[in-house]
């Protein structure tokens, strides 16, 4: 097997390049390419320096994952920086594209770094829920300080080549396209500077402020995480006057005990789960794209106005169409206070605003959408006027266009037959608040064309979403799993629990909310009949006294100015007259049969999903869940948390329970 290594002499600098696509991961062919090559380097007097560049897309983009979990290949990562280091002949690291984890760290063994204008250095590892595992945690605090080491593996964004340049991290900024030649004559303008620099033997100063300023600033975000605090540990540690290779040993007992944990698995899981989400297994790879130059939005609501804006923040022309000139502008209006608002957070300039502005036209006129290529329609749940859209769009929109219906229940088949072109339609499943939130499910009709479901994913990863496809089901993926949740919440209502605790079991679990503060923050009155004096449910109750959750500041819970809830004695009050009213039984309900009774369907609800065919993976329900809902990225999502407590135990505590159990389930071959 040929090496992903090779070496190229320029007089006396030796070039060690990488060619191990797509990304240049650190495997162990790679290991122990660098590691010869380095070797052959010092072992050749006719070689004063060298550097170390990758071909491709990116610089080394860190460890190879896949290997994770498996009996390590000699040399380890740690061993190859440590060689760099100590390296007697000075080494340059030529970066391009995204320099993260391992390959972050194997720059900071390297004696010098040049980077392109446009590379990106960082150590992602915290977001796989693990740390810098081959010297990052010791070297970036030695060479950049604490505070930005902290920031950097902690929280686990890359920074920029100017940053980083800043920081020390990057010793010149080269050419975007001449980083080859110019690494070289860097190396050579170095190749008689002693002593040579090595991180190991800097000194990081404490600094106790930013630590204790930093954790309490991330306190929100790190909750129920392990790295982020590991990560904290390990950099204190570089600070503390400990060695360095006191250092090491901690980063390394640090790192082995997370990467043998749940949580590191879990987010692994994700990493992979993520990207495979975006492949459907029967459409070829290399089927033709529609070309998408410019997007309808019918509806300029909360829903049709979030859409809107992905696109437009993607550089995408949208037409948005109203009935009423009212709406149409407080929509248009909804949509420049956004992106005013994202401007003077400093994560837009002016002009970008207004370009995205520029690139939409609001309009009452539906015909404008015949020149659009993609329309998607946004207006309320209701079949009787979807399909009069789709009737409508079928006449005007031009011949190829994608027709889509971000409905979150209904049929996309049924939509598609009111239609003579079922081929082009498709469901898009945005979550609120559509320009936030990461997911899109993709809903596949029985009759979408291929192209259609490939041009909508290719377009998703374009806007930055996440996309999953569905099959046609009520409430597809998510929305289906949510229902059985909600049931049951309300049922250990009835049976004694309270909102307050079962949502408390919700968040300890790591859930961003629970079912009863969700009710009140999506509207107590979804869905509801409207007839007052028909009070068939608690929610009925809750409902007609115009309890209809945040937005009138009372649902499941009483809330003051701020939106701060507090247990509600008038909902306590209603519920103990259904309960008397219905008689039923009560008894004590503990914290596990909550999890038992909202959780573990859910799990069986996704099995059914999955066995009907209605998701392509069990890690595309993971996904699902956890870019829609905030399922706690810690635990994998719901398919992963029930492997990983075990199978058995989920569906013994169905069983408990009195649910019928999915086969699949059952016998422990969900897939
Ligand atoms: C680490 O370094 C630990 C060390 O500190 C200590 C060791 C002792 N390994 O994302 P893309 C695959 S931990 C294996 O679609 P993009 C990926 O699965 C690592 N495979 O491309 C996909 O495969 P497929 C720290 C990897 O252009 C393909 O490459 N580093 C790895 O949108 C393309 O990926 C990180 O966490 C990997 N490290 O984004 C960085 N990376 O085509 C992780 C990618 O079969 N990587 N693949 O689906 C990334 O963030 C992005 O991939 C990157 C490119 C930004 C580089």
């Amino acid at each position: 097997m040929t090496s992903p290594i090779r070496t190229e002499r320029h007089d006396d600098v030796m070039v060690i390049i990488s060619d191990n696509p797509p990304v240049n991961a650190l495997g162990a062919a790679v290991r122990q390419g660098l590691a010869a090559a380095i070797t052959e380097g010092l072992d050749d007097d006719a070689i004063a320096a060298m550097v170390i560049r990758c071909d491709g897309r990116t610089f080394f983009a860190g460890a190879d994952i896949t290997e994770f979990g498996k009996p390590m290949q000699e040399p380890g990562l740690p061993t190859v920086v440590d060689m760099i280091e100590a390296s007697s002949k000075p080494v340059v690291a030529a970066i391009h594209g995204t320099a993260l984890g391992g390959g972050c760290e194997v720059t900071l063994g390297c004696h010098y770094r040049v980077a392109t204008p446009s590379a990106k250095i960082g150590t992602p590892e915290v977001k796989l829920g693990l740390l810098p595992g081959a010297g990052g945690t010791q070297r970036i605090p030695r060479i950049a300080g604490v505070a930005l080491a902290l920031e950097m593996t902690a929280k686990g964004d890359p920074i920029s080549a100017k940053k980083a340049l800043d920081a020390g991290l990057v010793d010149r900024i080269v050419g975007e396209d001449t980083l080859a030649e110019d690494a070289i004559a860097f190396a050579r303008e170095m190749a008689e500077h002693r002593p040579l620099p090595r991180a190991s033997e800097k000194i990081a100063k404490p600094d106790p402020d930013a630590v204790a300023a930093f954790r309490k600033e991330n306190a929100r975000r790190f909750r129920g995480f392990e790295a982020p605090a590991a990560n904290i540990a390990c950099v204190e540690k570089a600070a503390d006057g400990s060695s360095f290779a006191d250092g090491i040993a901690f980063e390394r007992s640090e790192f082995m005990r997370l990467m043998s944990g749940t949580q590191s698995a879990a987010q692994r899981h994700l990493f992979f789960a993520e990207r495979q989400a975006a492949k459907v297994d029967d459409v070829p790879t290399d089927v033709k794209l529609r070309p998408i130059n410019k997007v309808g939005v019918i509806g300029a609501g909360t829903m049709g106005g979030g859409i809107a804006m992905n696109f437009l923040s993607a550089g995408v022309p949208v037409t948005i169409v109203e009935m009423q000139q009212e709406a149409l502008d407080r929509g248009a209006g909804v949509i420049r206070k956004n992106y005013e608002a994202t401007a003077a957070k400093g994560r837009m300039k002016p002009e970008q605003v207004e370009a995205a502005m520029g690139a939409l036209t609001p309009t009452l006129d539906f015909a404008a959408l015949a020149e659009c290529d993609l329309v998607i329609e946004a207006v309320y749940e209701n079949m009787d006027v979807k399909k009069d859209i789709f009737t409508k769009l079928d006449t005007l929109c031009k011949p190829g266009a994608i027709l889509a219906s971000n409905t979150s229940y209904l049929n996309v088949d049924e939509i598609a037959a009111c239609t003579k072109r079922p081929e082009d339609v498709v469901g898009m499943h945005f979550f609120s608040p559509a320009n936030v939130m990461k997911l899109l499910e993709v809903v596949r009709g029985e009759k979408t064309g291929p192209d259609v479901l490939a041009t909508v994913m290719a377009l998703a990863k374009k806007i930055k979403k996440v996309a999953v496809v569905a099959g046609v089901t009520y409430g597809f993926i998510g929305n289906r799993m949510l229902m059985p949740r909600q049931v049951e919440a309300m049922k250990l209502l009835m049976e004694g629990a309270t909102p307050e605790q079962i949502d408390k079991v919700h968040v300890a679990f790591g859930m961003p909310m629970g079912p009863f503060q969700m009710s009140d923050l999506a509207g107590v009155d979804i869905g509801w009949h409207r007839d007052p004096t028909r009070i068939e449910s608690i929610r009925d109750a809750l409902a007609a006294e115009g309890r209809w959750g945040q937005k009138t500041g009372k649902g499941f819970y009483d809330y003051d100015e701020k939106r701060q809830p507090t247990p509600s004695p008038r909902v306590a009050e209603i519920v103990a007259d259904f309960r008397a009213k219905t008689g039923t039984p009560q008894h004590e309900i503990t914290d596990q049969e909550i999890v038992e009774r909202t959780l573990y369907p859910m799990v069986n609800e996704g099995a059914l999903i999955l066995e009907e065919g209605k998701a392509q993976r069990a890690s595309d329900v993971d996904v699902v869940w956890i870019y829609g809902y905030g399922w706690p990225v810690y635990r994998g999502g719901p398919m992963f948390w029930a492997q990983s407590e075990g199978y058995d135990k989920v569906v013994a505590g169905l069983e408990k329970h009195g649910f019928a159990v999915a086969e699949s389930l059952r016998d422990g071959t969900i897939k």
